[in-house]
């Protein structure tokens, strides 16, 4: 099953000059969790997992990016929804194009314009949208002819997460790349994300794993169950079968939330209404619908179940007090590119 990257541009392979090149990316929520890394031992190493993790890649909620060629400048540019990007962003972002510089051995600059649709509110993580976009648009325009699992590595460099990001439906990921498990079409599932109202600062994930590897006591127990759950989250896809998935993935989304508590200090990402969720989710799959949450770094609640339940499950997590909206995705595509000619077409 073919389900990587699609090249619809306008020339054949070769450096982009003149032109650019547009890619598209979409978020990816994890069923079953990355939270931790191998310790680098060259750059190319970097967000290695140290556990496997599962994924759906979500439709409509994407990041778009234009890459070009910017032998004018002194350095790289870097925009982001058409402002200067930040300089954590601008160092994640520059991983991904020195190594295709050094894949490509080229040297010139690079001018990223990168631009969000995913809702600043939503609280959805859009670092692997925008890592596996930046990875497909800047690859190609330096003429780099990749296949979707050296993609995925590339994508890695900038965000662990972003390796998922490349396929579309399902992905796993294990190792220095990821890859797809099954298409967008496998199964008729949905995810509701409830978003819960909240002015605390969350902890990056990075920052965060990073804090949970070192000084948390109960990671190595996260560590060690972690491919029990990837085996049980795979076979549950593969039967499509929701209770059991459900089962497996709130499993990894609370073990991965306690080896974060067991940080010192301590990362604590719930509001009130998260665990008010929770329970609502019970409450609803008590009711015969069935349906199973996940979180990540963040306060909000991703809920998954049939497509045909949608309308039921948005209803009584609308209701839940302190759930301020929410916002309903199905699975969606890999990462798609497009190559612009010089004139613009
Ligand atoms: C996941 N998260 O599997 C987990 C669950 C957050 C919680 O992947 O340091 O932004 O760039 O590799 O990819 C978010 O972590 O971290 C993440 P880096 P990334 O989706």
């Amino acid at each position: 099953m073919k389900d990587g990257p699609v090249n619809d541009g306008l020339v054949g392979d070769g450096l982009v000059i003149g032109g650019a090149v547009v890619a598209r990316a979409c978020v990816n929520i994890a069923l079953i969790k990355y939270w931790g890394k191998v310790t680098p031992a060259r750059p190319e190493d970097a967000n290695i997992p140290a556990v496997p993790s599962l994924s759906l890649t979500l439709d409509g909620l994407y990041t778009e990016t234009r890459v070009s060629f910017a032998p004018e400048a002194e350095a790289d540019i870097f925009l982001l929804n058409g402002d200067p990007l930040d300089e954590g962003g601008v160092r994640r972002a520059r991983v991904i194009l020195d190594r295709v510089r050094d894949l490509a051995d080229v040297a010139a600059p690079f001018r990223v314009d990168s631009v969000n649709h995913v809702p600043t509110a939503a609280g959805l993580a859009s670092s692997a949208s925008s890592m596996a976009a930046l990875a497909a648009a800047t690859a190609r325009c330096a003429g780099l002819d990749l296949d979707p699992g050296a993609l995925s590595e590339l994508a890695r460099l900038g965000s662990g997460s972003a390796s998922r990001s490349v396929f579309g439906g399902w992905a796993a990921w294990e190792g220095r790349r990821a890859h797809q498990v099954a298409p967008a079409d496998h199964w008729d599932v949905a995810v509701v994300v409830a978003i819960v109202a909240s002015g605390a600062k969350a902890v990056s994930s990075r920052d965060a794993m990073n804090r949970t590897a070192t000084t948390s006591p109960l990671y190595r127990g996260w560590v060690a169950q972690a491919p029990q759950s990837f085996a049980e989250g795979l076979e549950a896809l593969r039967a499509r079968d929701l209770d059991a998935l459900s089962a497996v993935m709130e499993r990894s989304t609370m073990r991965m939330h306690a080896s974060a508590l067991g940080a010192a200090p301590p990362v604590l990402y719930w509001e009130p209404a998260t665990l008010a969720v929770v329970r609502a989710v019970e409450r609803i799959r008590s009711d015969g619908v069935s349906c199973g949450f996940t979180m990540d770094a963040g306060p909000n609640v991703k809920v998954f179940c049939h497509g045909r339940d949608v309308s039921r499950v948005t209803r009584e997590l609308s209701a839940v007090a302190g759930v301020a909206r929410t916002i309903t995705a199905r699975p969606g595509p890999g990462v798609s590119i497009r190559v612009i000619s010089e004139e613009g077409s």
